[in-house]
């Protein structure tokens, strides 16, 4: 059962990325996860040409279409467009949230990445869907720049200043996925636990069980 264009019903949140998910393509990755449960995807690569970042998107286009999953890209909107994505996430070096908004329309998801409560209210402001928080643990083997990690308890004080969703993102996995959720995220997005395991499915599907 998956939580359809309702970010407000997300559990898992797969983001795919080809640099951890050990030779396997997007395509793949979301084939797996999806079948292991994953509620929404978001595909997220930072080095590939357009021409070959949309054609991966095309593809996970009709994998989630089939699938009743929402598709969303991270950062480049105009892929998000050309393939009719449910969806865009944007970071705040990104194109401006409001902006992000103003090209989508109404109609798509907007999610944007925030750290601090004031980030959070702003995207709330914007127009933003729902928010990712992180990072929660140790996530600099996935995202180089990523900052030093906040823990469960950088959630609460969003919390009380913003009534979108939480994503929490960062160093999520199996022994901590609980954790983050007691301390109020909606949903656990999940890069390398996922997309770099064995069994992608199974971890999905152990992933799920614990939120
Ligand atoms: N944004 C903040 S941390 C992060 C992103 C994209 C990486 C999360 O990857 P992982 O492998 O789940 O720690
Ligand atoms: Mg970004």
């Amino acid at each position: 059962m998956t939580g359809g264009i309702h970010p407000e019903r997300w559990r898992l949140y797969l983001v795919t990325d080809e640099k951890v998910s050990l030779g396997r393509t997007h395509l793949e990755v979301a084939e797996a996860a999806i079948r292991g449960g994953a509620d929404v995807i978001q595909l997220r690569d930072k080095t590939s040409s357009s021409g070959a970042l949309y054609q991966a998107a095309l593809a996970l286009r009709k994998l989630t279409r089939e699938a009743k999953v929402p598709l969303i890209v991270n950062d480049r909107l105009d892929i998000a467009l050309a393939v009719d994505a449910d969806g865009v996430h944007v970071g705040q070096d990104d194109l401006p949230a409001s902006v992000a908004r103003r090209l989508l329309g109404p109609g798509r998801i907007l999610g944007v990445s925030t750290e601090t409560p004031a980030e959070a209210l702003q995207a709330q402001k914007d127009g933003a869907d729902y928010i990712g928080v992180g990072p929660i643990f140790e996530a600099r083997g996935t995202k180089a720049d990523a900052g030093d990690p906040k823990g469960p308890g950088m959630i609460a004080p969003i919390r009380r200043e913003c009534r979108l969703p939480i994503v929490a993102i960062g160093g999520i996995k199996a022994e901590n996925a609980r954790s983050v959720r007691e301390a109020g995220a909606d949903a656990v997005a999940v890069i390398s636990a996922i997309a770099g395991a064995d069994d992608i499915e199974e971890a999905a599907r152990m992933m799920k069980r614990l939120l």
